[in-house]
This record gives structure tokens, sequence and C-alpha cells, in this order.
């Protein structure tokens, strides 16, 4: 059987998507086969344009009139158009695959989860991060209890393309739009690595900033006010008793997309930089330094897939290795991690910042 996939959103994550879909075949002969059937938007001439460079059959401009007649449906539109489409297509019984974070509120994630669980179809949150080899090699090695027990975490997330206040006003600058800032689009996958490699998070204290309250719309005169923070930092308590801190920024100049994981347990510690993201430092064996691990061996994650040992992949093989896992999960009525589940708590994390900000106390993570 072909699945028909739909997808919402041509433009980053619509082209990162539409590129796995398209290695599949080649790299993953086991992966279900799969049409890229239509594409969904509101501008006529730029979905078609898309479509062609795409690969995909056909372009809609309304969600609705897709979600029952396709066999997956793909929400990678900005993040205010996750919650009503992805539920409409649950309710349809379609499974969806969503970009993260889930949704712009806690409300709006609450209703996509519940969704799903009554939907009982593959319901997955694309935090592409938990698919690089060296993330998966670093879990493996945290289960086996290589490291002990894990005592810290720690997640930064920079970006520079804000530092310039110049620098167009765009969604994701928007409360609306967007829900939150640098916490909702970078931290929200710094909490779900944390909450894959060590566990629930309990409580935070978070603290939001915005640098520049005001950005020029792009082709005109005018301004919009940015109503989302900046920059985010938290301290966090695990329920296992571990200590985290999370940080995300835009204005951390010089940093491209630089996320950064380090984990602390009593026999070892764990180094992870998106930058060097075919390498994972492992100190262990009461050893004083790192060693560099090039997770690009045959029997490392995913890695029998591509190229021989030494063939260092990148950042859009992570989105393979996603759709791959996530396909599968819909071909064989599977289950797919992170789920929907998995969105909602990760966002559960993200409202506890919020509400630790705008209360200056520690506060609980909502259920926990
Ligand atoms: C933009 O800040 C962005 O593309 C995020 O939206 C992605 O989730 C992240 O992986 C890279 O940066």
């Amino acid at each position: 059987m072909t699945l028909q996939v739909g997808v919402l959103g041509y433009r980053f994550m619509g082209k990162a998507h539409a590129n796995a879909l398209a290695r599949l075949p080649m790299f993953f002969p086991d992966a279900p086969d799969v049409e890229r059937d239509v594409i969904v938007g509101r501008d006529e001439a730029a979905l078609a344009d898309a479509a062609d460079q795409l690969g995909f059959s056909r372009t809609a401009t309304d969600w609705r009139e897709v979600v029952d007649e396709v066999d997956v449906f793909y929400n990678l539109g900005p993040n205010h158009v996750h919650a009503e489409p992805s539920i409409a297509a649950l309710e349809a019984g379609t499974p969806v695959f969503c970009e993260k974070p889930l949704a712009p509120t806690l409300d709006d994630a609450g209703e996509m989860r519940d969704a799903a669980r009554d939907a009982g179809v593959p319901a997955g949150n694309a935090f592409n991060y938990r698919f690089v080899p060296a993330i998966q090699y670093a879990k493996n090695l945290i289960d086996a209890g290589e490291i002990g027990e894990i005592r810290h975490f720690r997640g930064t997330y920079l970006q520079d393309w804000l530092v310039d206040p110049e620098a167009p006003w765009s969604w994701r600058n928007d409360e609306e739009l967007a829900g939150s800032g640098a916490l909702g689009d970078l931290g929200a996958h710094t909490v779900d690595l944390a909450r894959f490699l060590v566990g629930e998070v309990e409580r935070v204290s978070g603290h939001l900033t915005t640098f520049v309250d005001e950005r020029p719309v792009e082709g005109s005169d005018e301004t919009r006010p940015v109503t989302v923070d900046d920059a985010y930092s938290a301290q966090a308590e695990f329920e296992n008793g571990a200590m985290g801190t999370f940080e995300a920024s835009r204005f951390a100049t010089g940093h491209k997309n630089d996320h950064s994981i380090e984990v602390h347990g009593s026999e070892g510690s764990l180094r992870f930089s998106l930058e060097r993201l075919n390498e994972l430092e492992v100190l262990r064996d009461g050893n004083r330094g790192y060693e560099t691990v090039l997770v690009t061996d045959e029997d490392d994650p995913y890695v029998d897939h591509w190229w021989p040992p030494g063939h260092v992949i990148g950042w859009e093989h992570t989105f393979v290795h996603e759709n791959y896992e996530f396909l599968s999960a819909v071909e064989n009525d599977g289950e797919f991690e992170p789920s929907f589940e998995d969105g909602y708590a990760a966002q559960q994390v993200l409202d506890a910042v919020e509400r630790s900000d705008e209360t200056a106390q520690w506060v609980e993570v909502e259920g926990r």
C-alpha cells in the first residue's frame, strides 16, 4: 500500500520534510511507500511552485478538504495553525505529524493531546533532535547505566538572527501566532531532549527577556511590536533529583544554530553540540578527560542506512530518521515517540517557565 501524504506548509519545514520523504525509498528501502500527494497553503502561485520543486502531485488551498482524504497529514505550518487542522485530521482518523512546539498555548496543546488519545492513531510531534545518531547513542549509554545516576542536565540553544534591531518582524515575534519566542521555538527542543535523556521536570524557575520591542515589516515603512521573548533561561528540578539549567537566545552573537547538551552522572559525563552533530564527547571509567566518539560506525543508530564509517551526515538526515519512524508506525499501527503526549509534556514545562517569570517564583510543572 502507498501512503498518500498531505502536507500543510511549504517553507522551511515543508522543504525539510519533503526532502526526507524523497530520500526514504533510496536509503530506507523498508520504509512504507509514500506518495507526496498534496501540498496545502493559501497563496496559489507560491503553492504551485512549491509543489513543483518539492515533488507533490497537487495543491489545495483549504486543509479541510484534505485532512480526511489523505492517509497521513503533516502539519508544518506556523504554530498558530497547529491545533485546528491537526485536531480535524485526528477526528477523521488520519495520523498526524506536527511540527514543534505542539501549539502556542498549553490549552491548545491539551486539546491536541486529547484528540490524539481519542483517535488512537499515531500522532507525532516532530522533535527531530531525538533522531541524531549521537543523541540516540547518548540515550543508550544513559539507559545502560554507563554514566551512573544523573545529577546535572545543561542545555543551551543559541542563535543570533535577531541581534540586528532592523532584522524584520516575522510570525515568530508574535505571541498570538507563535505562543512564545526563543522559549517555544528553541527551548522546546531542549526540554524534549531533557525529558528524553533524563526524565520528567518537576519544578522550574524561569526568566524571559525581550531586548527589541518592535521590528520593521519587510517591504513597508511600518513596524510591528515584538510580543514574545528574545531569550529565556530556567533552572529546573527533575523528578529523579537531577538538576537542570536551560537557556535559549536569538541574540547570542556569532552563534547560528548552536544546540548544546551536557549531562553529568555519578560515573561519567556526556557532551553534545549540534555544530558537531556526528560526535559525542564521553567521559567515564575515571578518566580525566573526554573522549570524542565519532558516531558513524555501521552499528551506530541509523548509520548503516547511509555511508561507510566517517562519511558524516548532517541536520537534514534527522528528518529522514524521524519520518522513517513515524511512517513505519503508521503502516504497522505502531507507536511513535515523541508523540502528542510528549509534545504536551514539553509544553507543560514551557508553560511553567512562563508562569515562573510572571510570578518571580519557583513553580510546579502542571500535573507533577
Ligand atoms: C528557527 O529558530 C529554527 O528553525 C527552529 O524553528 C527550529 O525548530 C530549529 O531546529 C532551528 O531553528
